[in-house]
């Protein structure tokens, strides 16, 4: 075998975004792009020589091409062992508990997560440190630092590797070992659930659909819950992993995932929906005709989390990302539980998690995970709610109206706008923040401002700040906006515009959030000026 070294230039566009390099396919596909990605991770670390490396993806769309790549420059570089997922398919959370399960230095996920795939979609290349959490911010910025002057990167010179079949191959002083891609992450989820339990309630006739979108999550739903926990066959839909996904958007939101919500209303709906996105690391909840917001989602979590025995006595913090809603901090003060709002971006509860002050955080994009691993965890969620309706005998929406009834329900809206001129998209947060100081006290439509601010985040284990992690201005302490711009787009830019209101009025609790917040999405049209500097009108979804 021979060890080349391969003459290359930087590119200038390799920055990472909230999680991960997200690109289109055709800007991946330019010569050694990868290859230079690649050997700049290796080369920001210490000491891997003859270690194990793990390397997962969601089977997108030139996933092949790029695991072969990375394969070749890992045994270049001189890793000890390559362990990769039966055919290249690993989900993140699986990925993730493969590392520390392995002892790796740590691993690669190739996925562009919720984005499309396709020849004209997008592709994404993810770092997981040894603890199997995403990379923190120090670490992408060293990765960043150093593609900028990379001039070669290693390869060795073999044939594309087979990863269709479970076993090991050798290739010099490296070991590639191919493993199921389900078995680890199904033998770990049955040591933090009560299977036995579970299985009883399917017996009994519990009913769910789980809609895998034609993603990664279609092997691990079939296995975990049609073949060990007994729900009928055909429970999955979408199970199996497609290069473009089908031609499904692999976000879990009431647009994209429109063919299950319309399920869950029909009269004939199961009692349990749910799905997951194109890396499986988050998760949606449906009752029968009753969508679960993410962020009641993660308040309930909380609340019920420590019935799970995994559990008990481990929960004395929960973390969110900042434009979640509050209904978790409710929670959180009733139970004596510390909690911590951190920026968009599941890196930012890596530290909290390894100090032991958080066993579960949480996104309003529907991100839930817990201590049990350090990414994101879609099916985990699911089992943790399929646990709680065993135990509680409740259904997913008396779930919910308790949680209102006892604090008020928090509305939440997300409006998406897509902005193809970056520099547009930028103009309008630069505009809202030199306005800032002058905001407070003024009244838009009968509603003052009381706050009026840019998030930034003092990690309370490292003390290192992240600043600009978007603008919030506050209304009362009940109503708040947030602005921020998307680091996931591939192209051009997405304004995020998140707006959340509690009511406590029990006559409001059934209310719509479109029509409940239809002011508040006018005023924040209105304050960001938003159609004067990018000429947009109205959201591109809303959610
Ligand atoms: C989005 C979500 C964020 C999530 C991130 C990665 O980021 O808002 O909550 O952590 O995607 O999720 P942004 O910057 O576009 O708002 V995934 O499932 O792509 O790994
Ligand atoms: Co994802």
């Amino acid at each position: 075998m021979e060890i080349l070294s391969v003459k290359t230039e930087p590119y200038s566009d390799q920055t990472l975004g909230t999680s991960g390099l997200r690109r289109k396919v055709s800007v991946v596909k330019q010569p050694h792009y990868l290859e230079n990605f690649i050997q700049s991770v290796f080369d920001s670390l210490d000491n891997f020589e003859g270690k194990t490396l793990v390397i997962g993806g969601d089977g997108r769309y030139y996933n092949d091409t790029a695991i072969q790549a990375l394969i070749k420059i890992a045994i270049a570089n001189q890793f000890g062992r390559i362990i990769v997922g039966q055919n290249g398919i690993l989900s993140t959370p699986a990925t993730s508990h493969v590392i520390v399960k392995y002892k790796a230095i740590g691993g690669f996920i190739l996925s562009a997560s919720h984005n499309p795939g396709g020849p004209d979609a997008d592709f994404g290349i993810k770092f997981d440190t040894e603890h199997g959490a995403p990379a923190p911010q120090d670490m992408t910025e060293k990765f960043t630092l150093r593609t900028r002057e990379i001039d070669h990167f290693w390869w060795a010179d073999i044939p594309d590797v087979n990863l269709s079949v479970i076993g090991e191959q050798t290739f010099g002083s490296t070991i590639v070992q191919v493993i199921d891609s389900v078995k680890d992450y199904a033998d770990y989820m049955q040591e933090i659930f009560d299977f036995k339990r579970l299985k009883k309630m399917f017996q009994q006739g519990f009913t769910m659909t789980f809609d895998a979108m034609n993603a990664v999550t279609g092997p691990y739903a079939v296995r975990i819950f049609e073949e060990l926990l007994g729900a009928k066959a055909g429970s999955v839909v979408h199970a199996k992993p497609l290069p473009d996904f089908g031609g499904l958007h692999p976000e879990p939101n009431l647009t994209y995932a429109k063919e299950l919500v319309n399920r869950m209303s029909e009269d004939s709906a199961p009692d349990f929906g749910a799905a997951s996105d194109g890396d499986g690391d988050r998760y949606m909840i449906l009752g029968k005709s009753f969508p679960v917001n993410p962020s009641d989602s993660l308040a309930i979590l909380a609340e019920y989390l420590d019935t799970i025995p995994f559990y008990q006595g481990k929960l004395k913090g929960v973390a969110r990302s900042m434009p979640t809603s509050f209904a978790v901090d409710d929670v959180a003060k009733k139970k004596g539980l510390a909690l911590y709002e951190t920026p968009t971006g599941w890196k930012f509860f890596g530290n909290l998690l390894n100090a032991g002050k958080i066993a579960l955080c949480g996104e309003e994009s529907f991100g839930g995970g817990s201590s049990h691993l350090q990414e994101k965890d879609g099916i985990w969620a699911v089992l943790c709610w399929l646990s709680i309706l065993e135990k509680t005998g409740k259904s997913v929406s008396e779930l919910v109206h308790e949680l209102w009834n006892q604090y008020g329900r928090v509305y939440t809206l997300l409006c998406n706008y897509d902005i193809a001129d970056k520099k547009a998209a930028e103009a309008v947060i630069s505009n809202l923040k030199e306005k800032l100081p002058h905001l407070v006290g003024q009244s838009v439509k009968d509603r003052e401002i009381t706050k009026a601010f840019v998030f930034a985040y003092t990690d309370p284990v490292t003390k290192e700040v992240t600043e600009n992690q978007g603008i919030c201005l506050y209304f009362e302490d009940t109503t708040r906006l947030i602005f921020r711009l998307s680091g996931t787009s591939s192209v051009g830019a997405t304004l995020k515009v998140y707006i959340n209101e509690r009511i406590t009025d029990e006559k409001k609790l059934n209310g719509e959030p479109f029509v409940v917040l239809s002011d508040l999405m006018q005023i924040s049209m209105e304050l960001s000026e938003l159609k004067h500097l990018t000429g947009i009108q109205k959201p591109s979804i809303m959610t």
